[in-house]
């Protein structure tokens, strides 16, 4: 392969000569970052800069100045490695910064200074575009296959949004489309897959996949790895595919745009192929050529190419914002005023349904979101936390018209089903049902809840919690990028019983724990069940899980021990020593406290103070003051034991090197509860012994 930048890889049916102008500055401004920045992939913008020149110009709905108008057209790129694709593109359209309260900071997005510092520390031009950083940028990608997946999720919140919202005269209010970059990573990886399947199943004709079909990953040439037939494969989807078989035919890609437009009954597939710009002189060989910058005498020679100067850097040339400003931002701004205009209509017509928009937009809940909640009254044979979360669920669902989500074919189980009259489920011929079918598809599932989540409705997501490792990496991302998805994860520990150890979670509590800003919640019975529901609700940026029991587990009496609402401290005293001095902590989460309960009481009968806390969730404990951390976990009592079905791993923190933990060690085992709880020490026996040994120590 030749070492030499691409000669193919120009324009060709350019409308104008400005068309080129426009294009090469994408281009150049990308290999000046990435040559700058010394690190980066620089190919692959070059490439597509005619791609998305075309997307950009002369079809987005975008509106630069307003960049969080709720009804723009949403661009992912899913392939986050070309992230100076889209911030060449920020910078070129000029789009606006934005605060987190939507309101426009007067100064532009990705400066041309923060083009030259791509990728440095405090930038808003990281390495991977990343969302809430970089205004413009309405997806974290770079984990290759979460933009596109991400991207089914903002068409189903549209199609969602446009069921609920739109009315006779206001048939378009919502109106938008998505559209995403993808590569040939993005459909190696299985993501694709699932997220394809259900957005062809469920017709969404609002979304556009363009594929950069250039036959190079970083090992080499694709034939090393995959050899799909990417358009039969959609095809298969229920896609419509089209193919542009040169990116530099601006012709071919207008007409390729415009069947993705014509197509009112399928999403699009547009399949272009590309050649990636060679960097790396000296290089014979493909290995390590590739997302590389391209070196000094690598770009002077392209720039020659272009008609470029040849030493010019990071250069604008004169007229091109001034096209863009006629091109997509004129465009975008008389839409976006058309809308605002539309929707002052709207508002006299139907003032409750623009008031819902308004709060949804900026992430708040309707007056009177918590009313009607349950309480349960005290019961010692209780319920199932999941039965308990559904009920909760349901109330407030009612309560939150746009409170929506479902499960991966395991709704009859996590109990996320809403049953009230009107639910319905979404599905290509209900668009605007409230259940969500994911199918089995855990992976997608969260992928898809952070895309609908940066439409602002507010989506919830469930399965087993062992399954949360299929749906990790979005889980990871929701966390990043500060959305507030819920997560109902349900069959939470060998209380699964006859499933068996693949069935039942070990790792996964610690591991959803070591998730920067994931609030994990696993409650102790049904009240901390509605507590916890109360507070996730009233979460604008942070994601949180729900880690529920398939067992039942009992109603604790409240008159008798701390009030459930102690939840949103994250930790709180259950039961004390008579005089608040206590010789022993117990410390549990979700079915074990009930476990320490028996505990403490057979502690009491035999004259020994103990207090057990309720631990359901670690962060909001942590987050807050040291009186309140060391009210509830007195430091000068050191005999202390955490009780939870789960690896142990992290309960030092709170029960020191010399606290005693009784958790899980090994894998779990398929038997009736009753003998997998003797089996693996969770009696209250046994606690009560750790409890005796942890003051024997403490005394010594
Ligand atoms: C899930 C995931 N695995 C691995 C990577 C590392 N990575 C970055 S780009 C890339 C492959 C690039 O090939 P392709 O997707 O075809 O994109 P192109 O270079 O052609 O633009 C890989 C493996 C990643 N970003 N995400
Ligand atoms: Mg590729």
């Amino acid at each position: 392969m030749s070492s030499t930048v691409n000669l193919k890889q120009h324009v060709s049916a350019a409308k104008t000569p400005m068309d080129t102008t426009c294009i090469d500055t994408i281009r150049t401004l990308a290999m000046d970052a990435v040559q700058k920045a010394n690190s980066g992939h620089p190919g692959t913008p070059m490439a597509l800069a005619p791609v998305a020149y075309v997307l950009w110009q002369d079809h987005l709905r975008f509106d630069p100045s307003e960049p969080v108008w709720p009804n723009r057209d949403r661009f992912v790129l899913s392939a986050g490695h070309a992230s100076m694709l889209l911030y060449s593109l920020l910078h070129l359209t000029e789009v606006q910064a934005v605060d987190e309260n939507y309101e426009t900071l007067g100064k532009p997005s990705v400066s041309l200074d923060e083009i030259k510092k791509f990728r440095q520390l405090h930038s808003h031009t990281p390495g991977h575009p990343e969302y809430h950083l970089t205004s413009g940028v309405e997806t974290t990608t770079g984990p290759l296959g979460q933009g596109v997946a991400n991207s089914v999720g903002m068409a189903i919140a549209e199609r969602w949004l446009a069921a609920h919202f739109n009315k006779p005269g206001f048939e378009d209010l919502i109106d938008f489309n998505v559209y995403a970059i993808c590569s040939d990573g993005d459909m190696m990886e299985g993501i694709s897959h699932e997220a394809a399947s259900l957005a062809g199943h469920l017709k969404l004709s609002n979304l556009c996949w363009i594929y950069d079909d250039n036959r190079i990953t970083i090992e080499g040439s694709t034939e090393l790895t995959y050899g799909d037939d990417a358009a039969e494969r959609f095809m298969a989807y229920g896609w419509n595919v089209t193919r542009v078989g040169d990116a530099n035919d601006l012709e071919l890609l207008e007409r390729a745009y415009q069947a993705f437009l014509n197509c009112k009954d399928r999403p699009t597939l547009i399949i272009v192929d590309s050649h990636i710009a060679w960097g790396a002189p000296n290089k014979q060989d493909t290995s390590g050529a590739h997302g590389e910058p391209l070196g000094e005498e690598e770009i002077r020679l392209t720039k020659k190419f272009y008609g470029w100067p040849e030493d010019a850097k990071f250069l604008v040339p004169d007229g091109v914002y001034e096209h863009f400003r006629q091109g997509v931002g004129r465009r975008g701004k008389e839409l976006r005023e058309a809308w605002f205009k539309r929707l002052d209509a709207y508002k006299a017509e139907y003032p409750e349904l623009a008031d819902q928009l308004y709060k949804i937009q900026h992430r708040e809940l309707p007056d009177g979101w918590d009313k009607d909640v349950p309480t349960f009254p005290a019961d010692a044979k209780g319920l199932a936390s999941r039965d308990s979360s559904g009920k909760t669920l349901n109330a407030f669902a009612k309560n939150i018209p746009w409170l929506i989500g479902g499960a991966a074919d395991l709704a009859p189980s996590t109990k996320t089903m809403l049953t009230f009259d009107g639910a319905g489920s979404f599905e290509a011929e209900n668009y605007g049902g409230r259940n969500f079918h994911f199918g089995i598809r855990e992976h997608a599932m969260g992928a898809i809840l952070n895309g609908m989540s940066t439409v602002k409705v507010r989506p919830y997501g469930s399965g087993f919690l062992i399954f949360s490792d299929y749906g990790r990496a979005p889980i990871r991302l929701a966390a990043i990028m500060e959305l507030p998805v819920v997560y109902v994860f349900t069959h939470d520990s060998i209380g699964v019983g006859e499933d068996g150890p693949t069935h039942q979670p070990v790792e996964q509590l610690p591991s959803l724990r070591a998730i920067p800003g994931l609030l994990v919640f696993r409650p102790c019975d049904a009240n901390e069940v509605v507590e916890a529901w109360r507070v996730v609700l009233q979460l604008r940026h942070q994601p949180a899980a729900l880690v529920l029991t398939r067992q039942a587990i009992p109603t604790l009496d409240r008159t008798q021990f701390g009030a459930a609402s102690g939840l949103a401290k994250g930790a709180y005293i259950l039961a004390d020593a008579a005089d608040g001095k206590p010789d022993v902590l117990l410390l549990a989460t979700g079915s074990e406290v009930s476990l320490c309960i028996g505990a403490y009481e057979q502690l009491k009968a035999e004259g020994i103070k103990a207090r057990v806390v309720s631990m359901p969730c670690w962060e909001l404990f942590d987050d807050q003051d040291q009186a309140y951390q060391d009210q509830v976990l007195p430091p000068d009592v050191n005999a202390r034991v955490s009780v939870e079905q789960a690896s142990t791993f992290g309960w030092a923190k709170y029960v020191g090197r010399t606290g005693a933990t009784v958790g899980m060690h090994s894998f779990g085992a398929s038997a009736p509860l009753k003998d997998l709880l003797h089996e693996f020490g969770f009696t209250a026996d046994r606690v009560v012994a750790a409890a005796k040994e942890q003051i024997e120590k403490n005394r010594r």
